[in-house]
């Protein structure tokens, strides 16, 4: 018996990367199911096809790949790729999507979400080129969640994950693979690791936090074994179903134990993290916190140092909250510089065209054309290579920046867990003043224009819209303001906050105080406080 009949759920609409849901919602009798069926219904069954599949070690993860897999050799898929133990990061599900030719893959993972039975579950659908489902796929999988009366799985035993190499479920191949080898070797092909090697072996001292998360055995195998860093480099380095009670989140508030050993006395040259399926990344030098923003940028204007961008970049693209420090790196580089919405999902098309090779986001996300992935541990390597070939350190790598390019003084202000007929209704008021604004004074600072923005894929012309509110002021400075899509509870405000001075004088200062003007204004404008009641912003990065 493989078809077994159900009822659709409510709210299996994916957000900005997949679908997210309390552990226990997920856990619910043929939620997965009927998710997983609704996927391969939408991309027109899976009959013939290879699929990737892994996450990031989480809370019912392993079990979650077993359904998966019984339902895919229900529907006639002919070889599944697994990571053993059901684990593959984010980039290296992307990376053997592309190299094994795969027809697509399914990531389990909330991402920087925690995880636990009280806490967050998801699944992704990535597409054959690597890359995460665009809105046309992920609408038609919703679609399809709200009609499916039946779904296909096979009454068989669980496959054994624990070993390398191949059985049969059905008909079907399940062949599980190492899940670091073929992404660790990929690394060797972009970086310079004879001159990585090189640096730690003159003494370079380094600390990842893997945050009990998916990069640990891809940090240990990739930075201590290879490259040759310290035993003990890698901390947290084991994936733990709950992540050890951390949450993934590799910014300033949550991955506080690295924030306090790089600020403290003694900090190592080089600190870095990720997050809970390894696609984001921290970087920090000795008492030095480098902005997401700002490492885009830097990693723009440095990327030709590294060999796998010696030619130079194709272009870059960053989603519009992302601060504008790469756009005046690649107006002075002469490169094509793409705006999106939020969401890696984004970037797919200009990659696959060959009109970007390095994409980034505001929210600890930077990667390339290697994958169809926001990358961690590539962030990573990328700042030591280029660490490594300007011979150094993070705190003047950046200030040499700031000299040339000025700086784009940045935030970014969350509230969480809001009410979410009271963020909707502040928007919507917004939405509506929003043409009224232009040209009106806030605390001294004039609104040159305020808009919703709405994107057109230069590619194949879909449109989104609708993906933030954009206040502009005269001078450069700017808020942008959206609702999250990757929460489990309320609403998540996301208030981004930007301004650029070109130097010389005012290069040095806390961002809190150099963005304080418009953090007033903002205030005065969306009345924040005033409707939520919140004293002040959840995180801070
Ligand atoms: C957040 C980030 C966004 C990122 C997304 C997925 O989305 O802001 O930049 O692409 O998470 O990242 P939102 O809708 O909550 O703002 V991950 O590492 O959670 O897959
Ligand atoms: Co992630």
């Amino acid at each position: 018996m493989t078809i077994h009949p159900t009822k659709p759920f409510d709210g299996q609409k994916p957000g900005t990367s997949g679908l997210r849901k309390k552990t226990a919602v997920f856990m619910q009798p043929n939620f997965l199911e009927n998710f997983i069926q609704a996927t391969f219904d939408a991309i027109g069954g899976v009959q013939g096809k290879t699929l990737v599949l892994g996450g990031d070690g989480r809370y019912f993860g392993a079990e979650a790949a077993q359904v998966i897999l019984k339902m895919a050799a229900a529907s006639g898929a002919v070889r599944v790729i697994v990571g053993q133990g059901a684990w593959l990061s984010t980039p290296a599900a992307s990376n053997l999507i592309r190299k094994r030719g795969a027809d697509g893959g399914i990531i389990l993972s909330a991402s920087h979400n925690p995880g636990g039975p009280n806490e967050d579950f998801g699944v992704k659908y990535n597409m054959a080129n690597g890359g995460p489902a665009p809105e046309s796929v992920t609408e038609a999988i919703f679609a399809r969640t709200k009609e499916l009366t039946e779904y296909a799985k096979l009454d068989a035993p669980d496959v054994n994950l624990t070993a390398i190499g191949e059985s049969h479920l059905g008909e079907m191949v399940v062949e599980v693979v190492d899940p670091v080898s073929a992404y660790a070797d990929m690394m060797e092909e972009i970086f310079d690791f004879k001159a990585l090697r090189g640096l730690f072996h003159e003494g370079f001292v380094m600390r990842m936090d893997s945050m009990c998360a998916i990069t640990g055995p891809y940090a240990v195998e990739i930075l201590e074994n290879r490259l040759g860093a310290a035993k003990g480099t890698v901390v947290h380095e084991m994936p733990l179903p709950d992540f050890g009670g951390m949450h993934p989140d590799p910014n300033p508030t949550w991955a506080q134990e690295l924030m306090a050993e790089m600020m403290g006395d003694n900090a190592p040259d080089f600190g870095a993290a990720s997050d809970g399926d390894g696609d984001r990344n921290m970087v920090l030098g000795r008492g030095v916190y480098v902005s997401p923003s700002d490492s885009l940028a830097v990693i723009a204007a440095n990327a030709h140092l590294v060999p796998g961008y010696a030619q130079g970049l194709k272009g870059v693209a960053r989603s519009m909250p992302t601060s504008a420090a790469v756009d005046r790196v690649a107006a002075a580089l002469g490169l094509d510089c793409y705006e999106t919405p939020t969401g890696w999902k984004f970037f797919g098309n200009l990659m696959d065209a060959g009109r970007v090779s390095l994409c980034g986001e505001e929210s600890f996300g930077t990667g390339s054309d290697h994958v169809r992935e926001k990358d961690g541990l590539w962030a990573v390597l990328m700042w030591l290579n280029i660490i490594a070939a300007r011979g150094q350190g993070v705190a003047e790598i950046l200030s040499e920046h700031f000299a040339r390019f000025g700086r784009n003084y940045y935030s970014r202000h969350d509230y969480e867990a809001l009410p979410v007929d009271q963020a909707n209704a502040m928007l919507n008021d917004l939405r509506d003043r929003l043409t009224a604004l232009k040209g009106t004074q806030s605390q001294g600072l004039i609104i040159q224009s305020a808009d919703e923005f709405s994107y057109t894929d230069p590619v194949d012309g879909s449109v989104s819209a609708q993906q933030g509110f954009r206040i502009l002021f005269e001078g450069g400075s700017r808020v942008v303001l959206r609702l999250s899509g990757t929460g489990t509870e309320g609403a998540t405000l996301r208030v981004y906050l930007e301004r650029y001075v070109p130097g010389p004088a005012g290069l040095n200062e806390d961002p809190q105080e150099a963005l304080a003007p418009i953090i007033r204004a903002t205030e005065e404008i969306v009345g924040i406080r005033a409707r939520t009641g919140r004293t002040g912003p959840d995180v801070i990065t």
